[in-house]
C-alpha cells in the first residue's frame, strides 16, 4: 500500500481508474461464466476475489488516498466487488444444481431390479452324500474323526500291518511326498491312500471304547477314467470295544444300507484280504433297483448291478489284533470291526452316474439336478 499523500490524485493511481476497475470486474465475471466445474470456479474465485486478486489489491490502495478521494474510489471498488461476489454466488448455485442433477442420475438405484439373479452356490453332491452317510453313524453315537491327507507312511501302512515288502503296499499305488528324513527316521510322508490311518490315530488318541466315523479325501496314482479318479473320497468306520463280533459288523452294515437305500435292503459279506483286518471281507449290498430280481431273469435286466443282484460297496473285517497291539490296545480284552468304502462309487450307483469324470469337472449341469443343498 502506498503511503498517505495529501497531494495524491486518485485519477493518477492506475489501479483505481474507473476503466481499470471495470476491466477487473469484467474479467472476473467472464472467468466465472467460463468455469464449467466447481473446481474451475474455485480457482477463478481465488484468482478474482482472494487476497491477491486485482480488486483486493485495488481496495488496499484506497487507504493511501486523501480523504476527499477515498469515498468515490471506495464506492467504485465496492460496487465492482459486489457485482463480482453476486456473479460468483450465482455461478456457484448453477454448478451445484448441475452436479446434484448429475449425481441423482449416475448414482440412482433401481429398486425394482431383480435382486437374486446371481444363483446361490450349493455344496457338491459328494459332500452331501458323505454327510448323509456320516449322519447315519452319528445318530448311532459314533463320533466324526479326522486325520491329515499328507500322512506318515507309518500310519498309512506300517501300523496297519503292511510290512515294508508286503505286496499290498504296492497294491495301493501311492503318491510319495517325502522320503524318511535322516537315517533314524522310519517314516516318509505320502498322500494317504485310504482313510484307514485314521483308525490308528483314533486308537492312539482316544479313550476306549472307540466308535468313530471318518469321511475324507484320499489319493492313488490311478488314471482318471469313468470308474477311477486319482483323488477320491472314502468313509471309514471303526468300533473297538469289549466283546464286539462279526455279527455287530454285519448288523451295522445292514442298518447303514437300510437307512440310506430303504427298509428292505441287506448286505452280504464275501471273503477277502486286508492286512489290517482278520478275518476280512468284501461287502456287497442288495441292488436297490432290482432287489435281486434281475438275476437269471433275461426279461428284467438291471443296468445298476449288471443283473448280478448285488453291488460291491467296499472292504471290511474284524480289526487285526496286530493293529490293536501296535496302537497299545490289549487284543485279549478288546476287539473291533472296521469298514471303508468309496463315496464316488456310492454316488454313481445311487444316482445312476455313468462317468466319474462328471463329478470332478465342476460343471453345474451335473450338480444342478442334485438340488441346492446349502
Ligand atoms: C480300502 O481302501 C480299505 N482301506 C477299506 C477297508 C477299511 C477295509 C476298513 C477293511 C476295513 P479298497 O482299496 O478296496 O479298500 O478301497 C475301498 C473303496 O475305495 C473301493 O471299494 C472303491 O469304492 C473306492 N476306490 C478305490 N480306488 C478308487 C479310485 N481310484 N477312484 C474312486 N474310488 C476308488
Amino acid at each position: 500500500m502506498s503511503a498517505p499523500n495529501k497531494s495524491y490524485d486518485p485519477v493518477e493511481v492506475e489501479t483505481l481508474k474507473p476503466e481499470e476497475i471495470e476491466r477487473m470486474r469484467d474479467e472476473a465475471l467472464a472467468a466465472f461464466a467460463a468455469a464449467d466445474s466447481l473446481d474451475a470456479l474455485h480457482e477463478a474465485k481465488v484468482a478474482h476475489t482472494g487476497p491477491a486478486s486485482p480488486l483486493a489489491l485495488a481496495n488496499r490502495e484506497i487507504g493511501a488516498l486523501p480523504p476527499q478521494a477515498k469515498a468515490e474510489a471506495g464506492k467504485r471498488v465496492g460496487q465492482a466487488r459486489g457485482a463480482v461476489n453476486k456473479a460468483l454466488g450465482g455461478r456457484q448455485g448453477e454448478l451445484e444444481a448441475e452436479r446434484d442433477a448429475r449425481v441423482l442420475v449416475e448414482e440412482s438405484v433401481d429398486v425394482t431390479l431383480p435382486y437374486d439373479r446371481v444363483p446361490a452356490g450349493a455344496r457338491h453332491p459328494l459332500t452331501t452324500m458323505m454327510e448323509r452317510v456320516s449322519d447315519v453313524f452319528v445318530s448311532m453315537g459314533y463320533e466324526i474323526a479326522e486325520g491329515p491327507e499328507a500322512e506318515a507312511e507309518w500310519f498309512n501302512f506300517d501300523a496297519l500291518n503292511f510290512t515294508p515288502d508286503h505286496p499290498a503296499r504296492q497294491m495301493q499305488d501311492t503318491f510319495f511326498v517325502q522320503g524318511p528324513a535322516g537315517d533314524d527316521a522310519e517314516s516318509g510322508v505320502i498322500l494317504r491312500t485310504h482313510t484307514s490311518p485314521v483308525q490308528v490315530r483314533a486308537l492312539l488318541d482316544r479313550e476306549l471304547p472307540v466308535y468313530i466315523v471318518c469321511p475324507g479325501r484320499v489319493y492313488r496314482t490311478d488314471e482318471l477314467d469313468a470308474t477311477h479318479t486319482p483323488v477320491f473320497h472314502q468313509i471309514e468306520l471303526l468300533a473297538v470295544d469289549e466283546g464286539l463280533t462279526m455279527a455287530d459288523l454285519k448288523g451295522t452294515l445292514d442298518h447303514m444300507v437300510r437307512s440310506l437305500f430303504g427298509a428292505d435292503m441287506k448286505t452280504r459279506l464275501r471273503p477277502n484280504y486286508f492286512p489290517f483286518t482278520e478275518p476280512s471281507a468284501e461287502m456287497d449290498m442288495l441292488c436297490y433297483v432290482c432287489k435281486g430280481e434281475s438275476v437269471g431273469n433275461p426279461d428284467r435286466p438291471c443296468r445298476t448291478c449288471s443283473s448280478e443282484g448285488w453291488i460291491e460297496l467296499g472292504g471290511c473285517g474284524m480289526v487285526n489284533p496286530r493293529v490293536l497291539t501296535a496302537c497299545g490296545v490289549d487284543p485279549e480284552k478288546y476287539s473291533g470291526f472296521a469298514f471303508g468304502f468309496g463315496i464316488e462309487r456310492m454316488l454313481m450307483f445311487r444316482h445312476n452316474v455313468e462317468d466319474m469324470r462328471d463329478m470332478v469337472e465342476g460343471d453345474v449341469r451335473f450338480t444342478r439336478p442334485f438340488g441346492m443343498e446349502i
